[in-house]
């Protein structure tokens, strides 16, 4: 009885800060407070203004993508995994649903069918004097056999996606670090030389009038190139969060005085949300993250509107400078 009382009290503790929190009043003042946020999103937000205002060099940032129902977020109703953007995420969507779902399926509902045949079967009204039986070796060979079988089909694909979600990254990936605050994200591109600015959640009004998800999109969106390897290096600054996108197959804990590494090549151009994935305090459920994917052309626009260096522009200056090399470099582009 006490350890029920004491696990209601664990329960209720738990939830505590939530619960004290969940004045939308406190929880603008808490966005107020991260006011340099609200102005770091202005190079994003309202870039069209800033070139308006500023020298003609200044270029304009590709227009804030609209996200696409469905994509890139949960779905009502969805039973499985979100629609994968990336080759591990495909990889590790066809393993769930081709392959643990229906062995899972088919051993639970076998299962279910023995248990209710001897139950009907052997019951004492139909078998009243019981068969003393305690061995028969071939049953026991094939329930030994057959699950280690079953276990070692899973084991190929398995362990091969396992080794892919930590493949380390390509010379030529585009490095971003991910620093996880409470609570919000901090975005800074060392390779394109892009300072840090830092992504807060879009109050309730701001998301439903740019016809975004409430929750899950946040002011200033990670952009990343489309089909070039992106390298991330994410960390914490406070204490421990987790950058978790579910549609790209990206979840890498963001822990202080370490770097984790996550790597991943994007399909498609498009808006994938996340959150943050560690309970990290009172507004964990309130730092959300948005990748937005653009075209390679459309994304070096982006860096050269945020006042950085494009990387495949140097690099394509470097192969030129250097040989007349094949197309090798460029062709990615
Ligand atoms: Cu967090």
């Amino acid at each position: 009885m006490n350890k029920v009382k004491s696990l209601i009290l664990a329960g209720m503790l738990a939830f505590a800060p939530a619960l004290a929190m969940g004045s939308p009043a406190l929880a603008q003042d808490n966005a107020a407070a991260a006011a340099p946020a609200e102005n770091a999103a202005a190079p994003v937000e309202s870039a069209a203004n800033a070139a308006d205002a500023a020298p003609a060099a200044k270029v304009a940032a590709p227009p804030r993508m609209k996200p696409t129902e469905g994509i890139g977020m949960p779905r009502p109703g969805e039973i499985t995994l979100q629609q994968q953007f990336t080759s591990t995420g495909h990889s590790a969507r066809w393993l769930h649903d081709m392959m643990l779902l229906p062995i899972i399926t088919i051993i639970s509902i076998l299962v279910l069918v023995l248990m209710l045949y001897v139950m009907v079967r052997f019951r004492r009204g139909a078998n009243p004097t019981p068969s003393k039986t305690s061995h028969n070796t071939v049953i026991e060979v094939i329930w030994t056999v057959v699950p280690v079988v079953i276990l070692l089909v899973i084991a190929v694909p398995s362990i091969g996606l396992l080794a892919d979600q930590y493949k380390p990254a390509p010379k030529d990936a585009i490095t971003v670090k991910v620093t996880g605050y409470q609570w919000y994200w901090g975005y800074e591109y060392p390779d394109n030389e892009i300072p840090e600015f830092v992504s807060n959640m879009l109050t309730k009004e701001k998301a439903a009038e740019n016809g975004e998800p409430y929750l899950l999109a946040p002011d200033n969106r990670l952009v990343l190139p489309v089909g070039r390897p992106v390298k991330l290096i994410i960390t914490g600054a406070d204490v421990i969060h987790s950058f978790a996108v579910p549609s790209l197959w990206v979840k890498m804990d963001a822990v202080p005085g370490r770097l984790n590494e996550k790597s991943f090549t994007i399909d498609k151009p498009g808006v994938y949300y996340g959150q943050c994935s560690e309970l990290c305090g009172a507004r964990h459920g309130f730092m959300p993250i948005a990748i937005e994917a653009l075209p390679p052309a459309q994304f070096d626009q982006w860096v050269l509107s945020q006042g950085g260096k494009p990387k495949a522009a140097e690099a394509a200056t470097a192969a030129t400078a250097e040989a007349p090399a094949p197309a090798a470099a460029p062709a990615k582009i």
